[in-house]
């Protein structure tokens, strides 16, 4: 199957969006744009995860209904989405219709085969991850009792459904091992597998002591546990329990992207209730590493919270999008600093590149009567050759997540094409060799515009404004790959006058 589907997690609406979510929500756009420019259906949800403790209790604390709390919270998640050009197909809520009819059916059909039963829980539960903590899990400090992620524990006492997780403890592991690289990367593969291996006990799937969820069908003292209802939005909007609708046909199973934090979630209960509703787990889990700021843990009680409307203002939207996939590898934990977006903008963004464009553009503009000829030949130079015949390796690497190598590959062209115009000197060869000026011109344009393309998933506003610098290649749409061949076609480029594409930071 060749179509791609690609998810990010919903969102809890209990907060604000910060630089954290901005980031997977940009992963997952840059994939889909990627896939697109391939000419691979691709499919991109994104959305708001909104039942819960945690969330009925920020609506509280400001003294709102749940339901109007929710709404608000989730339009900064939407906003979010047109801050950073997302090119999301759905914007799924929980709280939607659709949501809860998709959800209730997954319980009904669990419930039929017998997957889950009515018994009582206790143990402790950590509501700022709504997850049950296992004994072996617990810290103590000061008296207080946290998880692994320093999230303060309460004790939970109450009649609760149970979903028979450890019937399915071998069926996971088999699973993992028929299928190598369903969790990317390996070293949080390896973490889940010993996980499970450890052993995993029956998970309680329903609430009593609270109301803001959805309903359990024909028990209405029970709420569905929130990651039961939050997972299924994969399928929900889709159009399950329609197995047969379009979409789910089209696009069942996905790729879900996520931050490390809720890798379990994913790789463990979500296929395994897959699995026990006879439907198919999950193409790939992908788990990003998590972004510090200056050092210090992104967190509001230390007031450091990253606000990406801020940043896209002093930075501009292309630079961040740029930064954050250049700077660290998916996988890996990141910095946020002021020192490291400035060098990548100066040294790269607006040296390397931007400079480039704006000497060459500029000079064919103010020269050669804003022309460019074009022959057999130019298709023939070396460098665009090079980046031609890279393309494959190129697609390997977002075919594995490895971002940085990929804009690192691209950048790596750049240096070529500045030390061959350093090398050339075109504006030495006006006087010299006219016609070997316009032959080096015309190749580096085609560079340009080759390595614009293969950017574009990153930086989709700087790429339109280079394209839009090639005035009669309007017709082609040059977001797609493929389109550069069509370039052939043309005997001439008209230029544009260009304005600086980045601004150095200061
Ligand atoms: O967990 N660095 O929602 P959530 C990198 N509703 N990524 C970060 C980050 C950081 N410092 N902070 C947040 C939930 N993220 C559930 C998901 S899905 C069915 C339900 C990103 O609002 C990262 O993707 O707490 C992380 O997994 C996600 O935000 C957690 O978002």
């Amino acid at each position: 199957m060749l179509n791609k589907y690609f998810t990010t997690p919903i969102y809890y609406v209990n907060d604000k969006p910060h630089i954290g979510h901005a980031y997977t929500s940009l992963a997952v756009d840059i994939l889909k744009r990627f896939y697109i420019s391939r000419g691979i259906d691709s499919f991109f949800l994104t959305g708001t995860d909104e039942h819960g403790q945690k969330v009925e209790k920020a609506a509280i604390d400001q003294g709102i209904d749940p339901l109007k709390f929710t709404n608000g919270v989730s339009q900064n998640f939407r906003d979010l989405s047109d801050l950073l050009n997302l090119s999301n197909d759905d914007f799924i809520r929980t709280t939607e219709e659709r949501h809860k009819i998709s959800a209730q059916n997954l319980w009904k059909v669990l419930l039929e085969k017998d997957e889950i039963y009515l018994s009582k829980y206790s143990g402790w539960y950590s509501v700022r991850d709504e997850a049950f903590v296992s004994e072996n899990e617990i810290v103590e400090k000061d008296g207080k009792k946290y998880n692994g992620f320093g999230s303060e524990l309460s004790w939970v006492e109450e009649e609760s459904y149970f979903f028979r997780l450890s019937k399915w403890q071998d069926k996971l592991l088999k699973f993992y091992k028929e299928n190598t690289d369903f969790i990317v990367p390996k070293s949080r593969a390896n973490e889940v597998i010993k996980f499970v291996e450890s052993g995993l006990k029956d998970l309680s799937v329903s609430r009593t002591t609270f109301k803001w969820g959805i309903g359990v069908p024909n028990n209405k003292n029970h709420i569905i546990y929130v990651w039961l209802d939050a997972l299924t939005n994969y399928i929900s909007a889709l159009g399950y329990p329609e197995t047969e609708a379009d979409l789910f046909k089209k696009y069942w199973p996905g790729i879900h992207v996520v931050g490390k934090d809720i890798i379990r979630f994913h790789a463990i209960f979500w296929p395994a209730f897959l699995m026990a509703a006879d439907l198919s787990p999950p193409k790939q889990i992908v788990a990003h590493g998590w972004w510090t700021n200056e050092g210090q843990k992104i967190s509001k009680s230390l007031g450091n919270v990253i606000d990406p409307n801020e940043l896209i203002n002093v930075y501009g939207l292309d630079s961040i999008r740029y930064f954050l996939f250049r700077e660290v590898p998916f996988g890996n934990d990141g910095d946020f600093s002021k020192l490291a977006i400035k060098n990548r903008i100066n040294g790269e963004l607006a040296n390397n590149y931007g400079n480039l464009i704006q000497r060459i553009i500029s000079f064919i503009y103010k020269n050669l009567e804003q022309n460019i000829e074009l022959t057999a030949e130019n298709y023939d130079f070396d460098i665009l050759k090079q980046i031609n015949k890279s393309e494959a390796e190129l697609f390997k690497f977002i075919e594995n997540y490895k971002f940085d190598e990929y804009l690192k590959k691209l950048f790596l062209f750049m240096n070529d094409l500045n030390n061959y115009v350093d090398k050339t000197a075109p504006w030495a060869l006006k006087k010299t060799d006219p016609e070997e000026m316009k032959r080096v011109l015309a190749n580096i344009s085609l560079c340009i515009i080759r390595v614009t393309q293969y950017l574009s998933p990153f930086m989709p506003l700087k790429s339109k404004e280079v394209f839009k610098l090639f005035d009669n290649l309007d017709d082609i749409d040059l977001f797609h790959f493929d389109n550069f061949e069509k370039i052939k076609s043309l005997n001439h480029f008209k230029i544009n006058k260009p304005e600086p594409l980045f601004t150095k930071i200061e």
